[in-house]
């Protein structure tokens, strides 16, 4: 109990993960909005973990980024993670959201972490992040193949943004910081790649959420793709 009452008091916390992540950048952006003070890296709780280690596993079963830390909390899974950051540092979250619509949240949160985020970032924008072609390329066959999914995924956050309520509010939701980083990475890959320029809703909601300076802090793109 006291150590949860502590917790409420201490805005710093550790993301293991590196800023470059879609997922560590979802957490980043909800620090950013309650100027909680946060580092991102592979160290955790003093030490340097390396990815897929013992001490790695023993943090995430599967060995995932991010993994968060706050006081003694330690948690895993990002969309629960930014919930946690949300309860916990937004006084006024009941009066924001209804519980309807923050259960609507949390359903489409869990979409955008599973199936948006396999096609957009997984399948897709991974290729150019990081080329499997033989000397190092980007195979832009499997890119082309890759669209169709991409496409559903936007189809179906362009559909979330005209009839449902889990984005683009007055406030700012979990299911919004779990989709801007995907949105922006996909939005600074190459022409024909871009898929954002099909999605006239979801590529203005992007270009309203980037007005905001946290957003434009840690939404940078600092490789040429
Ligand atoms: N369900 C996890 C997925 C996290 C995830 O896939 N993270 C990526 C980095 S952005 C990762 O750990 N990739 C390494 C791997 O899959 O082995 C979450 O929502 O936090």
């Amino acid at each position: 109990m006291n150590i949860e009452k502590t917790a409420l008091n201490n805005k710093q916390v550790e993301i293991f993960g590196p800023s470059f992540s879609n997922f560590v950048r979802s957490i980043m952006l909800l620090c950013e909005e309650y100027e909680i003070e946060y580092t991102t890296g592979l160290e955790f709780s003093g030490e340097t973990v390396e990815f897929k280690s013992e001490q790695h596993l023993q943090l995430h079963p599967y060995g995932k980024l991010p993994v968060l830390k706050h006081g003694e909390l330690i948690l895993t899974e990002t969309a629960s993670i930014c919930r946690y950051i949300q309860t916990t540092f937004d006084g006024h979250l009941p009066s924001k959201f209804p519980i309807h619509q923050l259960a609507r949240i949390d359903a489409f949160s869990a979409i955008v972490s599973i199936y948006i985020d396999k096609a957009l970032i997984r399948d897709y924008l991974l290729e150019f992040a990081f080329p499997k072609g033989e000397a190092g390329e980007v195979r832009l066959d499997v890119a082309k193949e890759m669209q169709g999914a991409a496409r559903v995924a936007l189809s179906v956050i362009e559909g979330e943004l005209l009839q449902g309520d889990a984005l683009n509010n007055i406030h700012l939701s979990v299911a919004d910081v779990l989709i801007a980083p995907m949105l922006h990475y996909i939005s600074t890959l190459p022409e024909s790649f871009n898929l954002l320029t099909e999605f006239p809703h979801t590529n203005q909601y992007l270009s309203q959420l980037m007005m905001r300076d946290s957003f434009n802090k840690v939404l940078v793109s600092k490789k040429k793709w």
